[in-house]
Order: structure tokens, then sequence, then C-alpha cells
């Protein structure tokens, strides 16, 4: 490295000699000039950029770390070539500067010094415009029952309907307060998140990111979430938040997901959109700077039937002129390009358009009002579309003008690089964790408990059967464990909810996906044989309004956990903790009552097996039951 620090200090002499109006200002252009202001300074850069740089900005796409916290050389899909560039080719090349982290981080500091290094690629390449890094969630429990994901880093609390069962936006503020600095600290500075849209479907999968059904409760959540990531305004220590997903994702026909073909479609027999609308209302006043439209294309409405990114009556006409959103708009991921997960073919997420091709698919993204990219590195499609007159330079400069402001207003272009030092402190440290561990045992929603079993008072030497959790630990607070559920005297069970692994497809590889909200009649039978055995306490990870009236009436207590460490169900179980949620849904009693009651309407579902706002307590202490003795 010695070649360009000398270099550098030769510009600076010549520079120091011979202070021509020319050098001075390539040397300190305005854009630079931290006492000019913002709207200047963007101006100044937008007049600096080949159209190639600009449409460069327009490309969010993922990124990985390479081993042991490198740079990633190589394109992320193999089986696609040319496809989800190599690092490198995307920022130096592509002049791409907006990027996703995916994968797992486990040292901060490690974290912080890759991140230093990829924002150094951009930060010395032409212009020097430093990266956005953004994440999806990754302060949330990752619950796969029996074997929890690795943790990361960062706090571990419960997701999002966790937080909505408390009922608490001053905590969910400071939870978020709490993300923002422990992003900053490795250098992310955009969410794309928090979700808004609401569970009136309830076999959609991705209800676990939610806030559950009632729009208004949605509303006063994802506002004190924005509040927590941006602060009152955004600035040099906010997170921008990206708000999804326009115009609410939950409409989805028959719970299917609009990541896949045949869940493409957005149907409102109840003719309810406007309801959908209510927590994105929210969500502006709040601040909101960014909205990611979702994949699904209506059906049935005023609206024509393509993906809500290509849909220029619901992006411009609806999102901006009719609700006045003047922010940056980013499309879900993958709307452009056709690709593979791994062996399977995975097709652009173009509903509507399938038979449009990548440029027209650019085009009409463009044309709709959208200003960025996801999940795609093409920039080359928009200078193809800019040199053949189709689109205007001035309708590019429109986007990249938001885009590049959010970076001054970040203050990214003084502060590219993260502490590494900062990071280490920061990210995951013993009060951020604590105050994690205790939201997730008061997260916890006591659906029944009959004779007030819990909290359960077993003499030591008691025999426990479990399943689905760590039983080491019961064996440390002093009980014995059971073989079978036969010779035991009470099972504690951490189940996982009812799904349809859908093997064999695209789907499958996202886990829970869809389906049925009963547990298959095999594992029926399973959970039948232990629950007549012996008297039983359920867990269940709740992350949809799942059908379990045969658990209830069979078991002695249910409790409905949304991402909680074994550690936590067992202070819930034991009385050192208590619950404290209400659901932030309807239970549905049957996949029948799920499959009568309307896509788009909330409340709605037939006899609920239990009600939005349902939690029990427990009696205190004194009142309590006595402890149960065994022979
Ligand atoms: C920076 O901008 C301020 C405010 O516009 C101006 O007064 C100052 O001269 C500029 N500095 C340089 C080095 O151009
Ligand atoms: C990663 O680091 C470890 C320990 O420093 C080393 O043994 C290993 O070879 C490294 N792997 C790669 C791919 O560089
Ligand atoms: C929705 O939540 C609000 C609190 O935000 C509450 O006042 C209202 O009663 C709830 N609506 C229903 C239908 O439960
Ligand atoms: C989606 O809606 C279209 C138009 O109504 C219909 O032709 C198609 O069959 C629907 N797709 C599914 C999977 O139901
Ligand atoms: C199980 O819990 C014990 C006691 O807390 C702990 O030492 C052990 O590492 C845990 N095992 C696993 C696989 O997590
Ligand atoms: C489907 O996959 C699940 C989980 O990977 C597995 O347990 C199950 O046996 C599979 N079912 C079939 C029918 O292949
Ligand atoms: C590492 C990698 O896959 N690089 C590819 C990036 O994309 C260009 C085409 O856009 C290919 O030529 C590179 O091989």
């Amino acid at each position: 490295m010695l070649y360009p620090i000398i270099a550098s200090l030769g510009l600076g002499i010549a520079a120091l000699a011979n202070p021509s109006p020319l050098v001075a200002r390539d040397k300190a252009p305005l854009y630079r000039n931290t006492s000019a202001c913002v709207d200047d300074r963007v101006e100044d850069l937008l007049s600096r950029m080949t159209i190639e740089e600009k449409a460069g900005q327009m490309f969010q796409q993922m990124l990985r770390i390479g081993k042991n916290y490198t740079v990633d050389p190589g394109a992320y899909d193999e089986s696609s070539p040319g496809r989800w560039n190599g690092t490198k080719e995307m920022v130096v090349d592509k002049h791409m500067t907006h990027f996703n982290l995916l994968g797992t981080l486990d040292d901060a500091r490690l974290g912080a010094e890759w991140f230093n290094q990829v924002q150094k690629l951009a930060v010395e390449n032409g212009l020097g415009i430093p990266i956005t890094l953004s994440t999806d969630p990754r302060h949330h429990f990752g619950m796969t029952v029996g074997a929890a994901l690795a943790p990361g880093i960062f706090s571990q609390w419960p997701e999002s309907l966790g937080l909505a069962a408390l009922r608490d936006a001053e905590l969910v503020k400071n939870f978020a307060n709490i993300v923002r600095e422990e992003y900053t600290s490795v250098g992310i500075r955009s969410a794309l998140h928090p979700q808004a849209d609401l569970s009136t479907e309830p076999r959609w999968a991705r209800i676990f990111n939610t806030w559950g059904e009632n729009a208004s409760l949605t509303g006063e959540m994802v506002s004190a979430y924005i509040k927590g990531l941006q602060g009152d305004e955004i600035g040099t220590r906010s997170v921008t938040t990206v708000t999804k997903h326009f115009p609410g994702g939950g409409a989805v026909q028959d719970g299917e997901d609009s990541h896949f073909e045949h869940g493409q479609n957005a149907t409102y027999p109840g003719n309810n959109l406007e309801y959908h609308l209510i927590p994105f209302k929210a969500a502006f006043k709040a601040g909101a700077r960014q909205i990611m439209p979702y994949y699904s294309r209506p059906v049935g409405t005023e609206y024509e039937s393509v993906g809500f990114a290509f849909n220029k009556a619901i992006v411009t006409g609806l999102l901006k002129d009719e609700l006045g959103f003047d922010g940056i708009v980013v499309t879900d991921w993958g709307l452009v390009t056709d690709t593979n997960m791994g062996d399977i073919p995975w097709p652009a997420r173009a509903w509507g358009i399938r038979d449009a091709s990548e440029v027209e698919r650019v085009f009409r993204i463009i044309e709709s009002g959208c200003d960025q990219f996801g999940g795609e590195d093409r920039p080359e499609l928009v200078v193809e579309l800019v040199k053949s007159g189709r689109i205007e330079e001035k309708r590019v400069d429109e986007s990249v003008r938001k885009l590049l402001k959010e970076k001054f207003l970040l203050g990214l272009f003084e502060h590219p690089y993260a502490d590494p030092d900062e990071a280490e402190r920061i990210a995951g440290n013993a009060y951020f964790r604590k105050l994690g561990e205790e939201t997730q045992r008061r997260a916890y929603t006591l659906l029944s408990n009959k004779n007030d079993v819990l909290p359960l008072k077993l003499d030591r030497g008691c025999k426990i059967f479990t399943e689905g959790f760590n039983a080491t630990k019961l064996e440390k607070r002093g009980y014995k464990l059971a073989k079978t559920p036969e010779e035991a005297d009470f099972a504690l069970l951490r189940l996982a909810p009812p799904f349809d692994p859908r093997n064999g497809t695209i789907e499958g590889r996202f886990g829970h996906r869809g389906g049925s909200l009963e547990y298959f009649d095999e594992e029926k039978k399973r959970q039948a044989a232990i629950y007549a055995a012996v008297p039983t306490v359920v867990d269940i990870y709740t992350d949809r309004p799942f059908a379990i009236p045969e658990v209830v009436d069979q078991t002695q207590a249910v409790l409905a956990s949304f991402g909680s460490s074994d550690d936590a169900f067992l202070d819930v179980v034991f009385g050192d903790a208590s619950p404290e949620g209400k659901l932030p849904f309807d239970m549905v009693r049957s996949n029948a009552a799920a499959e009568e009651q309307m896509e788009d309407v909330p409340f709605d579902t037939r006899d609920p097996l239990f009600k939005f706002g349902h939690g029990l307590r427990y009696k205190s202490a004194c009142e309590g039951s006595k402890g149960r003795r065994c022979t």
C-alpha cells in the first residue's frame, strides 16, 4: 500500500503549490463541503455523475460476507452465472452502493472490519459515493424447535408479534432504539422493515413478522418502531426504514405467498383494501423514509392486475398522489431477472407481466414511480432505456436525487466507516441482551391453564418427560427426566406450530410456508398419546393464528410464545417470570374456518378458538396451586 500513500501525498503538495481554481474545485467539490446545504450537495454530485453511475444507485443487491470475513470474491449463485455478482464487480464496475447483508454476524469486530473493507472499495471508487448497508430483521429469537438458529451477536427479542402482544408502544420504541445502536455500530444504516401488513388471512406464512390483525394497533406499533430507528428526524445516528409491503401484503388469496407463482393474487372479497392502508398512514405520520410495494397483484379490483411495483395506479396514484408519500420506493427483491435457488429455477416475480422482457419490466417499474430495484444488479438495463430514449435522464435523476440525499442525511459521506471498537462494545452488550431476554418472557401469552396448574409447583424429584428443548436445563433445576410419557409425572413440550413442509419445492426451502393451520392427523395422534399418558403443559411457537382445539382440550395448559429461549420457557413455566401477552389476532378453530373467512377482512373467523386480546394471568403467589407430590 506504499504507492497510493505517496501518490496522494504528491497530489496534496501539488495542490498547495498551485492553487488554481480548477484544482481547488476538484480537491474540494461542493458535494464534499459539509457547510453547504444538503440539496446543493446532492445537485452538485448528480451533475458530476455519468448515466452508468446514476443507474448503479438504482439497484440494491444482496451481499455475502466471504470466508473469514473477507470481501466475497464470487458470484452468489453459481448455478446462475453472472447473476448476483461478485462484491467488487458490483461496487467498482457497476457503481452500486446499496446492499443488504446476508448471513449471520457472529463477531461484531470482524463484522465491522468486513464492512469497512467493502466500504473502502466504494469510497475509493470514482466519486466516492459511500455504501448504505441494509438488512432484514436480526433481533428476533430464531426458532426451529429443538435447534435454535445461531443467534448472532445482537440482543435477542421476541418476534414483532410478541411485541404486539405486550401492547406497549414505548417498549417498541426502546427496542427499535437498541436495534439502531447495534446496527449502526457494525455499519448497517438501513432496515428492510417494519412490516405493516395485517394478518387478516391466517394462513399467510409471513404473519410472524407482522404486528397482528388490528390495523390501529399495528399503526401504533409501526410508528413507535420507525421513531426508534430513525429518531424524530433522520440524521447521522439514524437507521432509515423501509416500511412494507404497500398496500398491505396480508390479503393474499388462500393465504399463499406471492414469492411464488401460485400465490401471486391479492384478493379483496370484502372490498377492504382501505383497512390495510391504516398502518401505512400511521407510518407516514411517523416519518417513514422508504416504502416497499409487495410482489402480489390485485385481482378483482379497479387496479390493473399486475404486481404492485409495476402498478402505476398504486405507486404513483395511491401511494404518492393520494397519500402524499414523497420518500423512496424500493421494489421487493427479484422482479426482473429469472434466477435459481440452488438447483430449483426461481422465476422473477413479474406477476401479471411475465411475458415482458427484462428491459420492459425495468421500464414498467420506473414508469410506475419506483426509485430502486431490490435484489437485482442490472444497471445496464436502465442505461439501455435512457440511451434508447424510452426513459428520460431527468426521470433517473428524480430517483437518484432521493437516494443520494438519504446518504447525505445519514452522514455517510462524512462518516462512511464503522468503528470496530464501538461494534465490540455495543453489539449484543449485556444490558441489551438482558432487556431482550426479559421481553421474551413477558411476551408469553397464556392461552389455557386448567386448575391454575401454571406456574408449575412440582416437588424436586418429580420425573418429567420433555420434548423440543434442552432437558439438561431441567436437570439443573433439580428435576429427573423420564424416558417415556408413561413413566413420567408430568410432561413439558415445546412444539413447532402446524405447517405444511411443501417438500421438494422452492417454498420448502423457506421453512414454514403456508398450508394447514391444523396439525396433520399423524402428528395429532402422536401428541394425543402423550397427553393421554401424562398431564402436559405445551408451549407452541406462535407464528400464525393456528387451529389447536384438540391440544387445548387434552393438555393442562397451553402457552403461546413468539420467539424465546429454553431458559425463558422454563422461567415462565416455573413462575420465575409471568406471561403478560395478549393475542394480537383471533386464533382460528379449524382449516375449514380459515377457508371460509375473507382474505382482506379482520376478525371475521367463525367461532374463534381464542379472541384477539385473550391472555390469562397467573394467580399471585399466595393464591397459587400447592406443590404437586410425586410418588
Ligand atoms: C462551503 O460552503 C459554505 C456555505 O455555502 C461556504 O461558505 C464555503 O466557502 C464553502 N467552502 C469551500 C471550501 O468551498
Ligand atoms: C480462516 O481462518 C482460520 C483461522 O485463522 C484458518 O485456519 C483458515 O484457513 C481460514 N480459512 C480461509 C478460507 O481463509
Ligand atoms: C384494535 O386495537 C385498538 C388499540 O390499538 C383497540 O382500541 C381496538 O378495540 C382493537 N379493535 C378490535 C376489533 O379489537
Ligand atoms: C389469480 O387470479 C387470476 C385472475 O382472476 C386467475 O385466472 C388465476 O387462476 C388466479 N390464480 C390462482 C392461483 O388462483
Ligand atoms: C443444554 O443446557 C446446558 C445447561 O444450561 C448447557 O450446558 C448445554 O450446553 C446445553 N446444550 C445444548 C446443546 O445447547
Ligand atoms: C418433508 O420434509 C420434512 C422436513 O424436512 C420431513 O420431516 C418429512 O418427512 C418430509 N415429508 C415427505 C412426505 O417427504
Ligand atoms: C464473479 C462474477 O460472477 N462476475 C460476473 C459479473 O457479471 C458480469 C456480467 O454482468 C460477468 O461478466 C462476470 O463474470
